[in-house]
């Protein structure tokens, strides 16, 4: 597949057509009406919470929960060199008007408490990919505010960026732009240093 836009630092690639509008359409399908509000890890807990960081209604796919999703995550493992076995399951996250996911890491924070029991299954992330599933009419751009790279949400694009550290060095944190007009979904697929299971 031919990189729209390659990006050194962080180490980032969009592609464009990554899926077909019919795909797109159909994720977003099936998540319809599983949605709910997203959390984020608690950082004394370790368990997921509702915050404000994170405004966004999601749902997750199983590995391999149909032909789709397995056609999918094939062409994910294509496109990284990464065994298919290696990745999370596909979350589909819906932004409204007004919601975000403000600045983080993907990695989980090597200081943190609860760390050592995420990476107990397939140890760190150390990749992600975003597929965007529709063109949302306004914001709900994925920003790199260390990088100063913006990456527009456009239907059927991908953004990969890794992260073979997890240290602010690799310039990977990140955010979604607050939507300003319409609606933004879009897929995550969080990719692990060995199996996830
Ligand atoms: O929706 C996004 O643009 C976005 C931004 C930052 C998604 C994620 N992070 C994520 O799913 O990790
Ligand atoms: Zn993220």
């Amino acid at each position: 597949m031919t990189p729209l836009i390659t990006i050194k630092v962080p180490d980032a690639v969009v592609y464009g057509n990554f899926l077909s509008a019919t795909e797109c359409a159909e994720l977003i399908a099936h998540a319809e009406g599983h949605m709910k509000f997203s959390k984020v890890v608690d950082r004394a807990s370790g368990k997921p919470v509702l915050h404000e960081a994170r405004t966004s209604s999601s749902m997750f796919l199983k590995r391999g929960q149909n032909d789709l999703v397995t056609c999918i995550e094939q062409r994910i493992s294509n496109l990284t060199g990464l065994p298919v076995e290696h990745g999370e399951g596909i979350q589909i996250l819906r932004y409204d008007v007004g919601q975000e996911y403000r600045k983080h890491y993907d990695y989980f924070n090597p200081e943190r408490e609860t760390t050592p029991h995420h990476i107990k299954r397939g140890g760190q992330r150390i990749a992600t990919l975003l597929m965007y599933l529709n063109t949302p009419d306004g914001g709900g751009a994925t920003t790199f505010p260390h990088a100063g790279i913006s990456v527009h949400a456009n239907e059927g694009n991908a953004l990969l960026f890794r992260y073979d550290t997890p240290t602010p060095a690799t310039k990977t944190l990140h955010c979604g732009e607050p939507v300003t007009s319409g609606v933004k979904w879009v897929a995550t697929k969080w990719l692990r240093q060995s199996k996830f299971a």
